[in-house]
């Protein structure tokens, strides 16, 4: 069986110049594996990023979603394990919207377990030196808004799809002016990405 992915990174936002897991997708295309990918990059935007997510879900019918998104100073590769219906942000959107306190789905459930195998890709990802970590918060902010998004779609319809999310440190040149912040390679982002993905294939086959 042919496996189909569906990858997402988000625009640059905060000021950034680039965002890790936009870059972090185009990367991956560029390595032609035996995969049927396609990437597509999300507003950071409320609304917009979600109704998009679940666009692109019903238009490319993967059987694996992966969102990415920065957390900037993490010093791992963070697998989400849990998203909450709550946006509740510090800081504006890129539309200027500041969100507080708002429950995404007024008909969803309080939280969704992401349903990629998290403690899978975690270990995968120790064991080939990258640093990594289960997280579980993806926060209040847009990653945790798409990812919630997303699973609440799935259990809605009762697709057959796994979701997850990874957040991803910032890029070194990101780092380059800000000291005491962690940042990681493109190469080893990707590397974490295809790992990611073989566990997740593997849990399928
Ligand atoms: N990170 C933000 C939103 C976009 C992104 O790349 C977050 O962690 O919510």
């Amino acid at each position: 069986m042919r496996v189909g992915v569906l990858l997402t990174g988000f625009e640059p936002f905060k000021g950034e110049a680039v965002n890790p897991s936009w870059e972090t997708c185009k990367a991956v295309l560029e390595l032609k594996l035996d995969i049927d990918i396609v990437a597509r990059q999300l507003p950071v935007v409320f609304d917009e990023a979600r109704k998009q997510a679940i666009a692109f879900c019903r238009e490319v019918k993967p059987d694996i979603i992966l969102h990415m998104g920065e957390a900037g100073g993490y010093t791992h590769v963070a697998v989400e394990r849990i998203a909450i219906n709550c946006d509740d942000a510090k800081v504006k959107d890129n539309k200027g919207i500041l969100r507080g306190n708002q429950i995404i789905e007024p008909e969803g459930q309080d939280g969704y377990f992401a349903s990629i195998p998290v403690v899978r890709i975690v270990d995968a990802l120790k064991r080939a030196g990258i640093p990594a970590v289960i997280s579980n918060s993806a926060g209040t902010y847009l990653c945790n808004h798409v990812l919630y998004g997303t699973l609440h779609y799935i259990k809605r319809h009762a697709l057959p799809v796994q979701a997850g999310f990874m957040h991803l440190p910032y890029l070194p040149q990101q780092a380059a002016d800000k000291p005491g912040k962690a940042s990681m390679s493109l190469d080893l982002m990707v590397k974490s990405l295809t790992i990611a993905l073989e566990e997740c294939i593997s849990v399928i086959k």
